[in-house]
């Protein structure tokens, strides 16, 4: 039995790219089917985006909801902000009109180097029924039902600052929550402060280093408790830090790829449910009407694959009935939108192709991702360009078993025919991608032929992106669901591609002398270190455990702590039990390095669950390490010299613990699928250390977790704080 399912057992259980104005928004309503349109997108302007967002509730243009039982068609009110430029602002509100947006599928917020992205955040979300707080509120949770919110700018590398009397703005700083004055007035809680306690508004301002890399970056809130509930409803956007063609260049002639054959894909869920009497929630039942938004979402709403070879699932799948173990979800409908829209088609004209930038802001599915060709089955080969917001960098001799090894199984890599241009990076093919929450990816997507070469398509070709259908370990079933048409009417022979994108990839100018892996950071001063943090010492590690506080709860999602010396000993002193999240407590607080240049660390993680997590750490980024490579090395081994860069991620599929014969009745019956540290320890459950190398090069206070939204707020999270180094 996996916690996965404790949990349930207790709810019972033109390339359609918008027109891009500087200083305005621009983009079309999202359409029900019909051709993909780019998300509408607020764009810089001498250097600032200067924004009001209000996180507000409203119906879902592009889904219709057919009650089963007769009825109007009804748009289910999702949660999603409603975004103007603040200088068409109206104090607090947005004007009607065209100078205002509110996408359900996500506003793409585009920025460059340098500037300085201004956000006024308003909350006027509902008050949350108690009942239908599925997740069971731990100390000092007191006020999520008032349906406090906050907003976190993912993967970027930017401080987690927190506001001084000098200057009232946050920075990417997640401790503060922002209530709606409407839903009435929060009690202040003397345990596990989750933050500050803002009424109705909150200012962020968060400035974009000038050697930042350029890349596909998202925002969300991240309300301990709460964040499954409101990105599951629909709140989530993506933010670009320059172009495409910073780092896509056609291999022809070295020139950018043109931002007018990209496509932001923004990939979301959410279920949607036909009226039902005594629905069952962690904190009790209800009645649910016609329409209704599940916000934190079941796994098991439809059947991970369709009943019958008749039932199509193009862009949803239909609710099943679960009865013994869970609800009856019949009539109700889970929907999978491409940036809103409901299985769109994508028309490729484009000779050389397109790059589709795609992010997960799903609240805890995984989506296991495949192209295949309509006329063959296949799935089709595209060409991996960045992950999580860095673009990777392979030299032309890097072995296939490298790639290999660091897709680490997020992607199925494969031969990339044929042979790339002389001086051009080695293009990373892949078939196949694995895209859990909050993951990144961009792809150059075009037809090729089934020898995997890029050709012209014969006529009427087409290809079905679909989710294929992912079980995680014990844990969730994700279903199989197909999410857009892909036509391929390239009729002109392609002008600038031979046979890849040459990727000019940041992730090891990241880390060359001005790269932002390596220079001075910005704004940090020496002070001496405050009590109860140290560098690590030179040869030690430190290592994360994924696991349950009680074993025999399985929705006490909690990490452990310890420091590894160089000989692989823990540290006598260091370890902190598998405990759920405590804001009041930071886990690790390290300096910068000598002279408040990055730090660099090197971190192992301990998987001790029979179902899949993944990692995940805000303003820091970090790449795969041998499990032996020597700690703390500023550029440590990766897993092959010769691979240069790599890649760089920013959330990693963590693989599962495997307990042996001796104790797999115990862990698989009393103890929720979850190994001890114990257990680990001894040997008697087994699970693939993951060893990262990690990069730190913002000050403050800030969290890594878990990103499957549910584990989040149930606790699978910890505090780390980092300050200027004393000389
Ligand atoms: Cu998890």
């Amino acid at each position: 039995m996996s916690n996965k399912i404790a949990i349930r057992k207790k709810i019972n259980s033109r390339v359609g790219v918008a027109t891009i104005l500087a200083g305005l928004w621009c983009g079309a309503t999202a359409a029900i089917a019909g051709p993909f349109v780019d998300p509408p997108v607020f764009v810089s302007a001498n250097g600032l985006l200067d924004l009001l967002m209000i996180a507000q509730p409203a119906p879902i243009p592009s889904i219709s909801f057919t009650p089963p039982h007769g009825g109007a068609v009804i748009h289910p009110t999702g949660w999603f902000y409603q975004i103007c430029l603040r200088s068409t602002a109206i104090g607090n509100r947005c004007p009607s009109g065209a100078a205002t947006v509110a996408a359900y599928g996500g506003t793409r917020l585009a920025l460059n180097q340098g500037d300085t992205l201004k956000i006024r955040l308003v909350n006027k979300l509902p008050q949350l029924n108690p009942t239908k707080v599925t997740h069971s509120t731990g100390p000092g949770e007191a006020n999520l039902p008032l349906n406090p919110t906050n907003l976190h700018t993912h993967g970027l590398l930017v401080e987690a600052r927190a506001p001084t009397l000098n200057d009232p703005t946050f920075g990417d700083y997640v401790f503060v929550q922002n209530f709606n004055s409407a839903n009435g007035t929060p009690i202040p809680q003397t345990t596990h402060q989750h933050g500050s306690i803002k009424m109705d508004v909150v200012d962020y301002r968060i400035n974009i280093p000038a050697n930042h890399p350029s890349g596909l970056f998202w925002f969300h809130p991240h309300v301990h408790g709460l964040a499954l509930n409101q990105v599951s409803s629909g709140m989530a956007g993506i933010i670009t830090i320059g172009r495409v063609g910073d780092f896509a260049r056609h291999d022809a002639d070295n020139t950018p790829f043109p931002e007018s054959n990209v496509r932001h894909m923004t990939l979301k869920d959410i279920e949607v449910l036909a009226a039902q009497k005594n629905l069952q929630f962690v904190n009790g039942t209800a009645d649910v009407v016609d329409g209704e938004v599940l916000n934190q979402e079941d796994p098991n709403f439809c059947t991970q694959f369709p009943a019958n070879a008749s039932e199509i699932r193009e862009g949803s799948c239909p609710g099943a009935d679960n009865t013994p173990d869970g609800n009856n979800y019949t009539g109700g409908k889970w929907y999978f939108t491409v940036s809103g829209q409901q299985f769109p088609t994508v028309r490729m004209t484009n000779p050389d192709g397109e790059i589709w930038r795609l992010t997960n802001a799903s609240g805890s599915l995984s989506y296991d991702l495949q192209l295949i060709n309509d006329a063959t089955s296949a799935p089709m080969i595209m060409q991996l360009i960045s992950v999580d917001g860095v673009s990777v960098h392979l030299p032309q001799d890097t072995p296939i078993g490298t790639t290999v090894t660091m897709a680490g199984g997020r992607f199925k890599v494969v031969a990339c025919p044929p042979a790339p241009v002389v001086g051009a990076s080695l293009p990373i093919c892949i078939n196949e991608l694995v895209m859990m929450p909050s993951s990144r990816a961009e792809l150059f997507v075009t037809y090729r032929d089934a020898a995997g070469r890029i050709a012209l398509p014969p006529s009427g070709a087409t290809s079905t992106f679909k989710m294929v259908g992912l079980t995680m370990g014990s844990g969730d079933t994700w279903p199989a669901v197909d999410l857009a048409k892909v036509e391929f009417a390239q009729s002109a022979p392609r002008a600038h591609v031979v046979s890849a994108i040459n990727v000019l990839g940041d992730t090891l100018a990241g880390f060359q002398a001005n790269g932002i892996f390596s220079a001075t950071v910005p704004n940090a001063k020496a002070a001496p270190l405050p009590a109860g943090c140290a560098a690590l010492p030179a040869g030690h590690k430190r290592r994360v455990f994924f696991g349950l506080e009680d074993l025999t709860d399985g929705a006490s999602f909690g990490l452990g702590y310890e420091e590894v010396d160089a000989k692989g000993n823990p540290v006598p002193g260091t370890q902190l039990p598998v405990a759920r999240f405590d804001p009041s407590r930071n886990t690790i607080c390290l300096p910068l390095g000598r002279g408040q240049t990055p730090a660099h660390e090197t971190w192992e993680l301990v998987q001790l669950s029979t179902e899949n997590h993944n990692f995940h750490i805000h303003q820091s980024r970090f790449r795969p390490v041998q499990a032996s490579a020597p700690a703390n090395s500023v550029l440590a081994p990766v897993v092959n010299p010769a691979m240069g860069g790599g890649i760089l991620e920013d959330n990693r599929p963590l693989g599962v613990a495997v307990p042996d014969a001796t104790i797999v009745d115990q862990v698989m019956n009393n103890q929720s699928g979850v190994c001890s540290v114990d257990q680990w320890r001894s040997g008697h459950c087994v699970s693939t250390t993951f060893a990262v190398d990690m990069a730190f090069t913002d000050l403050g206070e800030f969290v890594y977790h878990c990103h499957i939204l549910e584990h989040e707020d149930g606790g699978m999270m910890a505090k780390i704080q980092v300050v200027p180094s004393p000389f």
